[in-house]
């Protein structure tokens, strides 16, 4: 309950920041996007992750609060990232199951691109497989999506639920491998075939294949050699907020 309104206070005030983790284009090795990963900075605790105030959040719908203070800054970091000359990055932007319930989510994100003069191809979205989602929901705000241009991502792909069953009538246009996967790839020759299969399934599907948790050069190889579009992880860079990317550029 103090968590909880600690939280509304964190909403109210300045207490949330968006941390941006870049993605690697593999081909071009250079910067194509960028995740939007919020953080809460405690007055007493510090820094939070949203693995730990995500679930309250959903639980209280403070979620959608939430959802729209990273849609409003990702999409200003976009902007800022444009009108500085770093390129046309994308940012994706985590959805939870509960998020996708609320009525209206898709042309909330719209207004909010179009407020920041954002082209839509700019924006994707990220669809955890963490929870049991609705699918026939999870397809509709697909649909949506994708009138509007933008791209949507199954987060975390072979991990908890599976939602391989459904994954033929699910239009997604990113699989994002989970990092359980890459960490164990170049010491599990199982790990491994099992990254081949799925950058496979993603090129059977028309599926752009992003590999998450890439923290060593011979790991970014092994994206390399498979024709894995996107590489995400710590070699590639840590989240960081806005201001720290255009400072170090
Ligand atoms: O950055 P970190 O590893 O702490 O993120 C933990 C989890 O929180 C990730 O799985 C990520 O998908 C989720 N997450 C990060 N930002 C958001 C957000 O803005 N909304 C939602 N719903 N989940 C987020
Ligand atoms: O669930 P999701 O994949 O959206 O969240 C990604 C989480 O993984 C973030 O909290 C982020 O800080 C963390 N992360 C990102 N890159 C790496 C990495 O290379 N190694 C590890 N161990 N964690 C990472
Ligand atoms: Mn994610
Ligand atoms: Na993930």
């Amino acid at each position: 309950i103090r968590l909880e309104s600690q939280l509304r206070e964190a909403l109210a005030g300045r207490g949330l920041e968006l941390g941006l983790q870049p993605l690697l284009d593999v081909d071009r090795n250079q910067v194509a996007g960028y995740e939007a990963l919020v953080r809460w900075n405690h007055p007493e605790r510090g820094p939070i992750s949203p693995a730990e105030f995500v679930a309250l959040a959903e639980e209280t719908s403070l979620i959608v609060p939430v959802g729209e203070y990273v849609m409003d800054a990702a999409c200003e970091a976009v902007a800022a990232l444009v009108r500085a000359g770093h390129g046309s990055p994308f940012v994706a932007v985590n959805v939870s199951a509960r998020q996708l319930g609320h009525p209206g989510l898709v042309e909330r994100i719209v207004a909010r691109a179009d407020a920041a003069r954002l082209p839509r191809g700019s924006l994707k979205l990220e669809i955890t497989e963490s929870q049991a989602l609705d699918y026939t929901l999870v397809g509709e705000v697909i649909s949506l999506c994708h009138g509007h241009g933008i791209k949507v991502a199954l987060d975390d792909f072979g991990t908890g639920y599976s939602h391989l069953a459904h994954l033929h009538r699910l239009d997604f246009d990113v699989l994002k491998v989970d990092q359980a996967f890459s960490r164990h790839m170049l010491a599990d020759p199982r790990a491994m075939s099992v990254v081949e299969a799925i950058v496979q399934l993603g090129r059977a599907l028309s599926a752009e294949i992003v590999v998450e948790g890439i923290e060593t050069p011979a790991q970014l190889e092994v994206l390399r050699r498979l024709g894995c579009q996107f590489a995400q992880g710590y070699l590639i860079g840590r989240p960081r907020l806005l201001q720290e990317i255009l400072a170090a550029a």
